[in-house]
């Protein structure tokens, strides 16, 4: 009964590392939500920064962050519908920040529109707009969405590192039932 005791110890103690290591490397595979400085180092400036390119070369997620900044004296933040945004009217304003230090959490999927409402600046460059898409929780996040799917009957696609582990946990199995 002992050694049955223990054989029996092990093997859940097996199934609990491996849901354990499982879990983990599900975990890690999901993208962490990041704060993302407007104009990388440059910050919310009037200095020829090009934020429409800048915004283009960027991924924005929702959970992501975007943080602004800038002299408070010198600028501030309107986000604004894609209409306002054209003319960079300030009119029907959906929010605005002036702190130097503005943090906006992207909280849905979809447009955004930003441009500082200082005379000028938004028609000199301070402004751009950004597409929010869901947050990744895909294990294959760089996967482009063309990608061919699975052909019916074969193996589901797998990360190596899950195919490894798997193998891992057949023979951790294998292993305690002995
Ligand atoms: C900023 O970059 C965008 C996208 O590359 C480009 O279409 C636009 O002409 C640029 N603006 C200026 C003022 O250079
Ligand atoms: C911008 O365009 C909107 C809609 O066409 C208009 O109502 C608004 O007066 C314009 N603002 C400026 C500053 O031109
Ligand atoms: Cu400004």
């Amino acid at each position: 009964m002992a050694i049955n005791g223990i054989s029996m110890g092990t093997k859940s103690l097996t199934l609990f590392l491996a849901l354990v290591t499982f879990t983990c490397l599900l975990s890690s595979t999901t993208v962490e939500a990041r704060d993302i400085i407007v104009g990388d180092d440059s910050g919310w400036t009037l200095n020829g920064f090009n934020y429409t390119a800048w915004a283009q070369g960027q991924k924005f997620a929702v959970g992501d962050n975007l943080v602004f900044k800038y002299d408070s004296a010198l600028h501030d933040v309107y986000m604004v519908g894609g209409i306002a945004f054209k003319n960079c009217s300030t009119e029907k304003k959906l929010a605005s920040f002036n702190t130097g230090n503005d943090i906006v959490p992207l909280s849905m999927a979809g447009n955004m529109w930003f441009l500082c409402s200082v005379s000028g600046h938004c028609e000199n460059g301070m402004k751009f707009k950004i597409t929010v898409v869901a947050a990744e929780t895909s294990d294959t996040p760089t996967e482009s969405p063309t990608a061919t799917p699975p052909t019916t009957g074969g193996a589901p696609s797998l990360s190596s590192a899950a195919s490894t582990f798997i193998l891992l946990i057949f023979a951790g199995l294998a292993i305690s039932l002995l």
